[in-house]
């Protein structure tokens, strides 16, 4: 079902010479900057493109759930508590809206589910990293909401209507989320020597797996031409990059702690920051199911699927139930 719905082909863009002539006015309307809605008509790739980029992102805010989750009953104050309660929740919120974005596209949210329970679909490969103590949830928040944030405020431009749309509302909630992690951070890093010792660790740890988030380095990757031409993507993957590493370095120097990179150093010539990349060998390792979480987030994935299969089944047998009734009448 997945393979047949969902698979894109990657690689390569289409010439203008080879396209059909409705391939040729949909690129038009793309590049003349115009939104393309559910029932125009589009090229098959370029559907299952979204199909896979907007399931992936909203299996990657409803699976960013659970680290954040993790730490709900153990938050150090009650305001906290609440802060990322009410973050988690709109995490819920934006998986709702970029599901609704998919299904405009003709597939179905619970054939998405099983696509990824059964591990045909990804998602970020961020959330197999644990949180294991406080500091990491203001680090998810800065450095993971940062990304996130980096990623989406372009994609506000992204050709699609629904998923354009979708973004505008999650992108005003994430620069909340983002401000809440820092403020963790501060509080943490202007602290005791141990707290500032845990702030310390956190960056060490969600660093490299931050910079992942954008995708492998434009030489490996597979979809970024076509998507771009097609404007499901505004950006590459090493563009986004490097301008997360460039508006974070002055955040995390502000904050008094070290990016745990020996070979970070502001470029002149350039005028960015020259970074290690990340190890794209463990990358490809955590895509593959190999991460340090990959097991348990999937069997919470899981667990909730099934244990919210009664409430799915009611609702159907009341839909029916409804339906059969408005008939008879
Ligand atoms: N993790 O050709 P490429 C969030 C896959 S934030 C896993 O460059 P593309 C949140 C890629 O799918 C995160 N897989 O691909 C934040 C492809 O494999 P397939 C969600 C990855 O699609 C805080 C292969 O590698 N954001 O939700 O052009 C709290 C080759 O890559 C990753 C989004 O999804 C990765 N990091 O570019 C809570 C944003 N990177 O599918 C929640 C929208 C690459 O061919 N997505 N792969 O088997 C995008 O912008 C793009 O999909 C990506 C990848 C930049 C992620």
């Amino acid at each position: 079902m997945y393979a047949q719905m969902v698979k894109s082909t990657g690689q390569g863009v289409k010439p203008r010479e080879e396209m059909s002539e409705e391939e040729r006015h949909f690129q038009d309307r793309v590049d003349a900057g115009e939104k393309i809605e559910p029932k125009d008509w589009m090229p098959e790739g370029y559907r299952k493109t979204l199909i896979r980029q907007i399931a992936q992102h909203a299996h990657s805010e409803v699976v960013g759930q659970l680290p954040e989750g993790n730490w709900i009953t153990r938050a150090p104050t009650l305001e906290r508590k609440a802060i990322l309660l009410a973050k988690v929740q709109d995490e819920a919120g934006h998986g709702l809206y970029l599901y609704c974005a998919a299904e405009t596209l003709g597939v179905s949210r619970d054939d998405l589910t099983e696509a990824l329970l059964s591990g045909k679909m990804k998602y970020s490969s961020i959330f197999n990293y644990p949180t294991l103590n406080w500091a990491d949830i203001g680090a998810v928040g800065w450095l993971v909401d940062g990304a996130a944030i980096m990623n989406q405020v372009p994609l506000q431009r992204t050709s699609f209507g629904p998923y354009s749309r979708a973004m505008i509302r999650i992108c005003k909630e994430e620069s909340f989320h983002q401000r809440q992690g820092y403020d963790i951070m501060m509080k943490m890093a202007q602290g005791t020597p141990e707290q500032k010792r845990m702030a310390q660790e956190a960056i060490n740890r969600f660093w490299y797996p931050s910079l992942m988030m954008f995708g492998p380095s434009d030489k490996d990757s597979v979809h970024s031409a076509q998507s771009m031409a097609w404007k499901i993507k505004i950006n590459t993957n090493d563009e986004l990059r490097q301008k997360f590493v460039d508006q974070t370095v002055p955040q995390a120097e502000y904050l008094g702690l070290t990016v745990p990179d020996p070979d970070l150093k502001w470029n002149e010539e350039t005028g960015h920051y020259d970074f290690s990349e990340p190890d794209w060998a463990e990358f490809y390792e955590v895509l593959k199911g190999n991460g340090p979480c990959n097991t348990e987030r999937l069997e919470a994935r899981r667990k909730a699927w099934e244990d919210g299969a009664w409430v799915r089944d009611g609702l159907m047998a009341h839909a029916e139930k409804r339906a059969a009734r408005t008939a008879a009448q």
